[in-house]
């Protein structure tokens, strides 16, 4: 994992760095008033439409070169209550603590949290922050957050939702994990997310993981459990 890691920082960071020295420059050139005068960016919807993809770019790329480098990111996505939550207080043993993680039967809101130790948050500085995907810190004292920060995503079908934590957030993960719960696996509201991490992420390594296995019958006709 360490290898990959540090395989993938090299070439890519060198070639970010560069596009964004020249989106930098680009995007003075764009501020300059006259710029802004010639391309009636205060009028035309398709220009200042295109000026705002530049300015996101600038601003994913800024992102994921700040990004501490030797934090291991690991990013867990999937549909609402596919148990991301649930296996991350499992993980770090966070149930009936205070760093509980919330998990409601209710979709949650649309901020993603990044839980790591807190010697760790100064790192994040570059990720953490507000906006239509709101990302959060949140501390855990757990060894296993020594070099690693997991990602709790909120499940959501919302197309818009979901492209924006495709390019917005997830590049700088190391790793993906896609959940499926087991009675409903690969339901149609995972492919929107699915399409986008194929689309746009192909880089960066994906491994699914089936939860909820305990709800899947192998009788249909017989119940989950004994106590009905
Ligand atoms: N039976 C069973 N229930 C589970 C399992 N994992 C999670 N759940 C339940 O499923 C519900 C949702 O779990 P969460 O962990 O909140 O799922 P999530 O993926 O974080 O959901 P969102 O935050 O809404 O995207 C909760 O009521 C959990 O108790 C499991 O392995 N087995
Ligand atoms: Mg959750």
């Amino acid at each position: 994992m360490e290898g990959e890691h540090h395989h993938r920082e090299h070439g890519t960071d060198v070639q970010a760095s560069k596009i964004l020295a020249g989106l930098r420059e680009l995007s003075d050139l764009l501020d300059e008033p006259k710029t802004g005068e010639a391309l009636d960016l205060a009028k035309n919807a398709r220009t200042t439409e295109q000026y705002n993809i530049l300015r996101r770019l600038r601003q994913s790329l800024t992102q994921y070169l700040e990004r501490d480098g030797d934090l291991f990111y690991v990013g867990l996505v999937g549909h609402f209550s596919s148990g991301k939550s649930s296996t991350i207080n499992s993980i770090l043993n966070t149930w009936d603590t205070d760093r509980e993680r919330r998990t409601d039967l209710n979709p949650t809101d649309t901020t993603i949290t990044l839980i790591t130790s807190e010697e760790n948050s100064k790192s994040l500085l570059g990720v953490i922050r507000e906006g239509h995907v709101t990302i959060r810190h949140e501390s855990v004292e757990s060894p296993l957050l020594h070099k690693i920060a997991i990602a709790d995503t909120p499940g959501s079908g919302d197309t818009q939702f979901v492209e924006e934590v495709a390019r917005d957030f997830l590049p700088i993960c190391d790793v993906i994990l896609f959940f499926f719960s087991a009675t409903s696996p690969l339901d149609k509201t995972d492919l929107p997310l699915l399409t986008e991490i194929h689309r746009r992420l192909r880089f960066i390594p994906i491994r699914f993981i089936v939860t909820r296995a305990d709800e899947f019958r192998l009788d249909q006709s017989k119940p989950v459990s004994s106590t009905t």
